[in-house]
């Protein structure tokens, strides 16, 4: 299976993680990156560098104006002369007003954030570009041939809404595939979220369209992040009615009971006749990962990957989350290799 990354994404190196009360070293690091390629070397799949697409597939699902935030948020903070990295610590929550964008970049950074975890450095805006150019890269392959293709997006995508970002993302990478799919003449696409932490923005930027069906099986959002989404009564709206589909499960799921939720969300996909699945390809359901509760083993990962061929339709394989850093390598070529048995 041919898969995509560009060198791009290892300018993401965030020295600060807000967790459990602490600044800690970003669960979401650069070594990530070379845990996966090792094992897609060792497996021979080729790995190529993906075109530069510039920013019109961004601007195809994001707003044009929080682009211009994740662009200039660095040198902005940086000139009003703050020391660490940038952290927004307040939000227009629910007793303030949500209709200004403040002038000050602590007050943008807010208005533009959906959580605190993540903060935004020198590199961020360069290594997000890198990974959309990798989703592009390895969607544009599905399209011209048909072939499954596996794009190792760094940083994340699935949390970054049309204007906010958080959860370790900044531009939701699987959106911006979907897109491009859509604007290739694909009548419509599924994006399977298999991520342990609920796809909150991919779930928002198509939440009243029916030309991109959602579906994520994850963590319930009661216990889990994102808290706030990702409950089963999320279903889409006006001509998206029906095209939203979560599947919230308990810490501690296990595989078959998570693997039934997935038979669901494939039924789901045939029954709205879907030409095309973007996987938002999360291995942090592994039971070693250290901020997620579901109990995949390595050979799970092998099954997942079968019964996602067995759907017939291409396949876009793009990387979310996994932070076990020794096996998300291995985690992530047993789905690319369990696809390969099958077709
Ligand atoms: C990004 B992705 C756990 C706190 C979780 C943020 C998680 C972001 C996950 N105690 N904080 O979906 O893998
Ligand atoms: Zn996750």
């Amino acid at each position: 299976m041919l898969t995509f990354f560009s060198e791009g994404s290892r300018q993401r190196q965030a020295r600060s993680e807000l967790h459990d009360g602490a600044l800690v070293t970003p669960f979401e690091c650069p070594e990530r990156i070379d845990l996966v390629l090792n094992a897609l070397h060792k497996a021979a799949f080729e790995v190529r560098t993906p075109s530069d697409y510039g920013l019109a597939p961004v601007l195809a699902v994001h707003d044009s104006s929080y682009v211009a935030f994740l662009e200039s948020c660095w040198q902005a903070w940086q000139a009003a002369g703050h020391e660490g990295e940038a952290i927004p610590n307040i939000w227009p929550a629910r007793t303030l007003r949500g209709d200004k964008i403040p002038k000050a970049v602590s007050g943008q950074l807010g208005y533009y954030a959906l959580a605190a975890e993540t903060s935004i450095t020198e590199g961020t805006f360069a290594a997000a570009m890198a990974s959309k150019d990798t989703a592009l890269g390895a969607v544009e392959h599905t399209l011209a041939t048909g072939e499954p293709t596996f794009g190792l997006c760094r940083p994340p995508g699935h949390h970054a809404a049309y204007d906010q970002f958080g959860g370790y993302c900044f531009f939701n990478n699987a959106a911006i595939a979907a897109q491009r799919a859509l604007d290739a003449g694909k009548r419509r696409v599924a994006v399977l979220d298999v991520d342990f932490h609920h796809g909150n923005g991919t779930q928002q930027i198509f939440y009243s369209r029916d030309d991109v069906l959602f579906l994520s099986l994850h963590g319930d959002p009661n216990v889990t992040f994102p808290y706030y989404s990702g409950y089963a009564d999320e279903t889409g709206e006006g001509r998206g009615a029906g095209f939203n589909v979560n599947y919230p499960l308990p810490p501690g799921t296990s595989v078959a009971a998570w693997m039934t939720a997935l038979e669901k969300a494939l039924e789901r996909i045939h029954q709205a006749e879907c030409e095309l699945i973007v996987v938002s390809l999360g291995v942090d359901i592994f039971e070693g990962d250290p901020i997620s509760a579901f109990t995949f083993q390595h050979s799970d990962f092998i099954a997942l990957g079968k019964r996602l061929a067995e759907a017939g339709l291409p396949c876009v394989f793009l990387m979310e989350g996994g932070y076990a850093v020794e096996d998300i390598g291995v985690n992530v070529v047993n789905v690319l290799q369990g696809f390969k048995q099958v077709r």
